[in-house]
C-alpha cells in the first residue's frame, strides 16, 4: 500500500524530499489542493472543509498512512482528521520544541516564521508560552513566500527584496535560529541564510517528520518493498499533463540545489 502526502500546494514535496532519502522503497500519493491554496489567510472553517474532502479523497486510494504535510492543516485539524480516519496520521508544527531545548546562548533570539493562520492558533501558543521562559521567540507570518513558491519564484532577486522588507523592524544580528514553520518556506532556505549572521541555525520539521512516519510504520509492520514511485494529484485530479509532472520534477531539482 502507498503513503498519502497531503498539502495546500507545492509545501509538501519539501517534506516528501526529505522522506524520500530515508524510505526509498516505499510509494507515495501527493496530494496538492491546486484549487485552493493558499490556506493560510482563509477562514478556519474554510480550510477544514478542503482539508477533509482532500483526506477522504487519499483514504479511496487505500493508503496505509498519510502525512499531513502543512502545518496550518495539522494545526486546525489533525485531532478531528485522527478521530475520523482509522489509519496512522503523521502531523507537522513549526519545530519550537527542539529549537529552545537546544538554543545554547540565552540571549540569542529566535524567530517563527509561518502562515498568519497557523501563528494564531491556540496551540502553537500554548506550546510556545510552556517553553520559552527567557522570552525569546518572536512570531512572523510570511504569506508571500507562498505565492512566490505556487508560482514557482525561486530567484534572489525577486525573493530577497521580499524577505529584506518583512524583516526590516527586526534586527537580524540578535537571531540564533529561524524556524520555518510551513513547508512552502523550506524552498528558499538559502535565501533566508543571506539575510542572518553566517552561523544561523534555519530548522524545519521536514526530517523529523519522515523519521516519525519511519518509526510508526516500522512499529505496525508496514514497511514495504516499493521503489519511491510518486503518483500526483492537484484536487483530486490525477496529474497526466507532462507540463505538470514536469513541475514537480522541478521541484525536486530546486531543493536538490539548496540542501
Ligand atoms: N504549506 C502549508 C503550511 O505548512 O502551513 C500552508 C501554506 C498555505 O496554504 N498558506
Amino acid at each position: 500500500m502507498k503513503i498519502g502526502f497531503f498539502d495546500s500546494g507545492i509545501g509538501g514535496i519539501t517534506v516528501l524530499y526529505d522522506t524520500l532519502k530515508i524510505l526509498p522503497n516505499e510509494d507515495y500519493i501527493y496530494y496538492a489542493d491546486t484549487l485552493n491554496v493558499p490556506y493560510g489567510n482563509k477562514s478556519k472553517n474554510e480550510v477544514r472543509k478542503y482539508i477533509f474532502n482532500a483526506i477522504d479523497f487519499i483514504i479511496k486510494q487505500e493508503v496505509k498512512a498519510i502525512v499531513i504535510a502543512c502545518n496550518t492543516a495539522t494545526s486546525i485539524a489533525i485531532e478531528d482528521l485522527r478521530g475520523k480516519y482509522n489509519i496512522p496520521i503523521i502531523g507537522m508544527e513549526p519545530a519550537v520544541k527542539p529549537t529552545i531545548e537546544k538554543n545554547e546562548d540565552r540571549s540569542k533570539r529566535v524567530l517563527v516564521t509561518a502562515t498568519a493562520l497557523t501563528l494564531k492558533e491556540e496551540k502553537l501558543h500554548n506550546l510556545i508560552t510552556s517553553l520559552d521562559k527567557e522570552h525569546v521567540v518572536d512570531l512572523l507570518p510570511l504569506p508571500g513566500l507562498v505565492d512566490y513558491s505556487e508560482r514557482l519564484e525561486f530567484s534572489e532577486s525577486k525573493v530577497l527584496p521580499y524577505l529584506e522588507e518583512q524583516l526590516l523592524k527586526y534586527d537580524v544580528s540578535n537571531y540564533e535560529t529561524v524556524v520555518l514553520g510551513c513547508t512552502h518556506f523550506s524552498y528558499y532556505k538559502d535565501i533566508f541564510r543571506k539575510l542572518f549572521s553566517p552561523d544561523i541555525n534555519i530548522i524545519d520539521g521536514n526530517y523529523g517528520t519522515a523519521n516519525n512516519l519511519k518509526k510508526i510504520l516500522e512499529e505496525i509492520n508496514q514497511l514495504n518493498d516499493g521503489c519511491s514511485h510518486i503518483d500526483f494529484y492537484n484536487s483530486g485530479l490525477k496529474v497526466e499533463d507532462k507540463a505538470e509532472l514536469d513541475k514537480y520534477s522541478r521541484l525536486f531539482k530546486r531543493l536538490d540545489s539548496i540542501c
